[in-house]
């Protein structure tokens, strides 16, 4: 018998942190059980007056939002990080170990429209955050105090968010995330050994294959990566190898808008509901140097298994081995690829002919 990755289980290595996944494709042989659930329709009002994010209104601290029309962006009333955190460290015998840690917490209002999300807004006004990301990150990634900015949006109640309202966070701080710290020494050993984007040559590859690609357009691929952890998930990767969202042309910027907007809409009609997700930019230290080696890119990980409630558990052995998926990165990217670019809530029924 010889090794076939379609029928037997195996590892997969993910390029960007070193770690490893357990793919078991014989049991994802029985019949797909996805299925479509009547869940409540969201009938979410345009406007909520109870809505802390909604133009005018007033927040949990007191302060009242602006009647903006676009996007918005303020400080988090209740930020994780502080700017003022005084500088320090505990080390007891290298056994007890602290460092203190600061930053700054911002929240973005994608839309003035409460009953909007990323996917139902159109591609104009996804530019309009993509521009604001860019803006945030040069205003606090200058700042000297701030050596990494990360750009990210939790959807949905399942992913612990709060509020529907669509909008994102962002945490900028003055040390290196793990998952920053892991990534950069991946890119760096490629860069390094090759004088080449770890990305680059990883998304040559999965040209070559087709298989995981779910949506592409002139600068921006997303697929589902060869070593992904969630059924769903996907890697955003831009075409040309650059560091930062601010070193995007204008037709860049446009062309991430358009990939956002086309991926999110697949993801909503797999199972007609809105996808829950937690999805961030990943892209170079702003601590001064410039990383040749980075290669900006945007991970989507979505919960969801194989209906609007059921979600993938990472529990038992992936809390105590390591991941483990059944549905290949290749199936769950054809199920992707094939829906179609029209999001369900615009699609016409049946009825209405
Ligand atoms: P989540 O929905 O992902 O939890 O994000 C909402 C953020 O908004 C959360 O971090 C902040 C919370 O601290 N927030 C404010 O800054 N002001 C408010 O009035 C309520 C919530
Ligand atoms: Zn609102």
């Amino acid at each position: 018998m010889t090794f076939n990755p379609n029928d037997h289980s195996h590892t997969r290595l993910n390029l960007l942190t070193g770690d490893w996944v357990l793919v078991s494709p014989h049991r994802s042989k029985r019949p797909w059980q996805g299925k479509v659930e009547d869940v409540p329709a969201d009938s979410r009002p345009a406007y909520d007056p109870k809505c802390y994010l909604c133009p005018g209104n007033e927040r949990v601290g007191g302060e009242k939002n602006p009647a903006y029309d676009t996007t918005f962006v303020f400080t988090n009333d209740f930020s994780a990080l502080q700017n003022d955190t005084p500088a320090g460290e505990v080390n007891r015998k290298g056994l007890l170990q602290a460092k203190s840690e600061s930053g700054i917490c911002r929240v973005i209002c994608f839309s003035p429209r409460h009953d909007l999300t990323l996917p139902e807004m159109d591609t104009a006004a996804i530019r309009k955050v993509v521009d604001l990301w860019a803006d945030e990150f040069t205003t606090l990634g200058s700042r000297s105090d701030i050596n990494y900015v990360q750009i990210f949006e939790n959807k949905g109640e399942m992913m612990g968010c709060s509020n529907p309202h669509p909008h994102g966070q962002i945490w900028a701080q003055r040390s290196l995330p793990l998952e920053i710290v892991k990534e950069s020494t991946q890119l760096k050993a490629h860069y390094d050994k090759t004088g080449r984007s770890l990305l680059t040559d990883y998304l040559e590859v999965e040209q070559e294959e087709k298989t995981r690609i779910v949506v592409e357009n002139e600068h921006f691929v997303a697929l589902v990566p060869f070593w992904a952890v969630w059924p769903f998930e996907v890697l955003v990767i831009s075409r040309r190898h650059l560091q930062q969202i601010t070193q995007l042309t204008e037709a860049e910027k446009d062309a991430y808008a358009d990939i956002i907007r086309r991926l999110t809409i697949r993801y909503d009609n797999l199972f007609r509901v809105s996808f829950p997700y937690s999805a961030g930019i990943h892209q170079a230290p702003t601590d001064g140097n410039t990383h040749p080696e980075w290669h900006l890119h945007m991970h989507f990980y979505p919960p969801l298994l194989r209906s609007a409630t059921v979600k993938k558990f990472m529990v038992g052995y992936e809390m105590l081995g390591n991941p483990q998926r059944d549905i290949t990165p290749e199936w769950a990217a054809e199920r992707l690829r094939s829906l179609p670019e029209v999001h369900y809530k615009a699609q016409k029924t049946d009825n209405e002919g």
